[in-house]
């Protein structure tokens, strides 16, 4: 027996985290997930957001959302370019760690859709440009693990 997520309109309501750091490239990635969560009929009413001050942030409003049981998902955006310093290291690590334990320790959805970037032109190209949106990507990904998790009932 095989289970996969699919994509028909899930059930519950979305929390959408977002950094404000870095806003010209986190705004796009926000509007995507937007985008994705209305062309798979979530409707706006069902998908709160929450802007913090950077990606370092994230993880712990990320997990009190997935902790409160109100959210079928919690989806995080950010952005990290790195920098002159060793600091792009420690703020990547500390969200990508914190986005994965919010999800494992509440056992909901928590999806990574915070870009760590060499360059601001690789951020841009996963903004919308060359490489897609990086937040419609986060939405659907959502919504496939939330379908997955309703099929396997646990
Ligand atoms: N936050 C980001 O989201 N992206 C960055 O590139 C970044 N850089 O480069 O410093 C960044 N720093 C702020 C950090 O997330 C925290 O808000 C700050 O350290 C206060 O805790």
């Amino acid at each position: 027996m095989l289970y996969e997520g699919d994509f028909h309109t899930p059930a519950g309501r979305f929390a959408i985290v977002a950094a404000r750091f870095n806003a010209f490239i986190v705004d796009p990635l926000l509007a995507g997930a937007q985008d994705a969560f209305a062309r798979h009929g979530v409707t706006v009413e069902r998908v709160d957001v929450i802007r913090v001050p950077g990606s370092f942030e994230v993880p712990l409003i990320a997990q009190k959302l997935a902790d409160s049981q109100k959210y079928a998902a919690v989806i995080c955006l950010g952005c990290i370019i790195r920098g002159e310093t060793d600091h792009y290291d420690h703020v990547a690590g500390a969200a990508t760690n914190g986005v994965l334990n919010a999800g494992l320790k509440t056992g909901i959805p928590v999806i990574y859709g915070v870009l760590t970037c060499e360059t601001l032109e690789q951020a841009i190209h996963r903004a919308g440009a060359k490489a897609g949106n990086k937040g419609f990507e986060a939405a659907v990904t959502a919504i496939e693990m939330v379908n997955l998790l309703t099929k396997l009932g646990t």
